[in-house]
């Protein structure tokens, strides 16, 4: 079965004043319509096209030659922004508890310095990419990806991720990325990052 665009688990003005309506009704109807609409299209006709997508990204190497580039681009970016959505929504934010807390905690010093360093990998982030808390399959690490690349592809499993991409924030924070990283975590939805780090850990 071909992707699709998952709905919004929440309205589009559910994250203000974090995330403004405009943008999260282009970012999810048009960006993440875009990349499911080309990743469809690069996919059909050949033997992957009922494939789930993390399967996709992490055979990447595997799929014929002229496809790579478009699936990795826009099945990435189906993948990242389908994980983007699920893990904010209004009224979130805080800190998280219990077995994530500590992990954060025991990794990164503390809550505080865990936020510092993922806003550095976002800011640090040249162009566009995101920045992640991932699992390695040992603990827990930041990383940032270019583009729509994403975490699996490398052999890790993303808990949480934040979109930089100037369409992520542009219209409310214009070259303000550092404010929109600030902004963003008042949106994260800890509940479904400590389910996704309770099933790798
Ligand atoms: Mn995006």
């Amino acid at each position: 079965m071909a992707f699709s665009v998952p709905d919004l688990p929440y309205a589009f003005d559910a994250l203000e004043p974090h995330i403004d309506a405009l943008t999260m009704e282009i970012h999810h109807d048009k960006h993440h319509g875009a990349y499911v609409a080309n990743a469809n299209a690069a996919l059909a006709g050949t033997e992957w096209a009922d494939t789930g997508v993390e399967q996709v990204l992490t055979s990447l190497a595997s799929l014929p030659a002229d496809k790579q580039a478009a699936v990795r681009n826009n099945a990435g970016g189906h993948y990242n922004h389908t994980l983007f959505w699920e893990s904010m929504g209004p009224g979130k934010g805080g800190e998280p508890d219990g077995a994530l807390a500590e992990a954060i905690a025991s990794t990164f010093g503390s809550f505080a310095d865990f936020q510092a360093q993922l806003k550095a990998a976002g800011v640090g982030r040249f162009g566009s990419g995101w920045a992640w808390l991932v699992h390695n399959g040992s603990g827990l690490a930041i990383v940032s990806t270019p583009n729509q690349d994403n975490p699996i592809s490398d052999g890790l499993t993303p808990l949480v991720g934040v979109d930089v991409w100037e369409h992520a924030y542009y219209l409310k924070y214009q070259n303000r990325r550092p404010d929109y990283l600030d902004a963003w975590w008042n949106t994260v939805n800890w509940a479904v990052v400590a389910e996704r780090f309770a099933a790798v850990s």
